[in-house]
């Protein structure tokens, strides 16, 4: 079988987004690590602190986010790093060549039941005429990827990434340390029976939205004339896996539970890498009103809302909100 950095040189990766690559995959072998031994390692629970999200931060968040930055902020092809974890950009090297956003554990709300959990990563080459360390370098559209992926701490540890010529899967080889190539070139099938949404904020949607869950729930007896299955990992690393591995749909709609804040999702290190992965491999990922690729940023951690997957099926959910 084919090792990770064999296959990404195969893609003409070049050697100082290898090495920045080589450093999340090293940071993930670590928290793979960390996530197996779980209570026995201490890193259960929750702290006493909230992240910028206002979420309360658990023991394995801090040091999933902590193994991250340090590894990569010793790594000079690196500019800066964006974290859910950090309010703001956090400094690198002046002239590193590549900046990275990262969820560091995806799921959190998973860690405690042994749940799925993951690290999503997204990669942008530095813009020159703007300081290293500046919000302006994050502000980059999601199309402007040079690389993205996750590392889904499931009963395998594995590794889907892409940078841009398709998107792969491999697994890691515990005997050995290294990730070996177990999907290559992933193709979404453009339908699907099956989608992925938390229906307990149904309410909570526009109706639009609610329409469209509605008739998935009628299945063959309503207006889609098939039967739909429905599965939700809470975790979008689970939930867009099996997306990539058997097809389907993804969704985390906008929502009136929050006026402040009517998306969950953030932009800059869930929708756009997974976008970015989704997209490489045939299918599409939108908002509810645009290709999520193309959106502007306007801040760091600014949330979106999510639809990705088996392309036809998107289609047919972005027809119902065109209404
Ligand atoms: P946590 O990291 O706080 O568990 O949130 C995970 C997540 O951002 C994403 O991975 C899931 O798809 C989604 O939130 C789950 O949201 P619900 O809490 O509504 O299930």
């Amino acid at each position: 079988m084919k090792n990770l950095f064999s296959v990404l040189r195969s893609d003409e990766v070049n050697d100082e987004l290898l090495r920045v690559i080589e450093t999340i995959v090293d940071a993930s072998k670590e928290i793979a690590f960390r996530v197996r031994q779980g209570a026995l390692a201490g890193v259960l629970g929750s702290t006493q602190d909230e992240n910028i999200q206002g979420e309360t931060q658990k023991h394995l968040d801090i040091i999933s986010n902590q193994l991250l930055k340090d590894l990569l902020l010793a790594n000079s092809a690196v500019a800066a790093i964006a974290s859910e974890e950090e309010d703001t950009v956090v400094a690198g090297h002046e002239a590193g060549k590549y900046l990275v956003a990262f969820d560091p554990l995806d799921g959190s709300s998973n860690i405690d039941i042994n749940g799925q959990i993951g690290t999503i990563f997204s990669i942008y080459s530095a813009l020159d005429l703007i300081p290293h360390h500046s919000e302006l370098q994050f502000q980059q559209q999601g199309q402007q990827q040079v690389c993205a992926g996750y590392v889904f701490y499931g009963p395998s540890t594995l590794l889907a990434i892409t940078t841009g010529k398709g998107t792969r899967c491999f697994t890691l080889d515990s005997t050995q340390g290294n990730f070996l190539l177990t999907a290559d070139k992933i193709q979404i099938a453009a339908d699907t029976q099956e989608f992925a949404i938390n229906m307990s904020n149904a309410r909570f949607w526009n109706q639009a939205m609610r329409a469209y869950i509605d008739d998935l729930v009628l299945g063959e007896t309503g207006p889609r004339a098939k039967r739909f299955n429905m599965r939700w990992n809470a975790a979008m690393v689970g939930d867009v896996h099996r997306v990539l591995t058997r097809s389907g749909i993804f969704l985390y709609p906008s929502d009136t539970r929050n006026a402040k804040q009517p998306a969950k999702l953030r932009l800059l290190y869930e929708a756009n890498p997974m976008a970015m992965l989704i997209e490489n491999a045939g299918g599409k990922a939108c908002s509810e009103t645009q290709r999520i690729l193309d959106i502007q940023p306007q801040q760091l951690h600014e949330r979106v809302a999510v639809i990705l997957g088996s392309a036809n099926e998107v289609d047919e959910c972005l027809n119902y909100l065109r209404r």
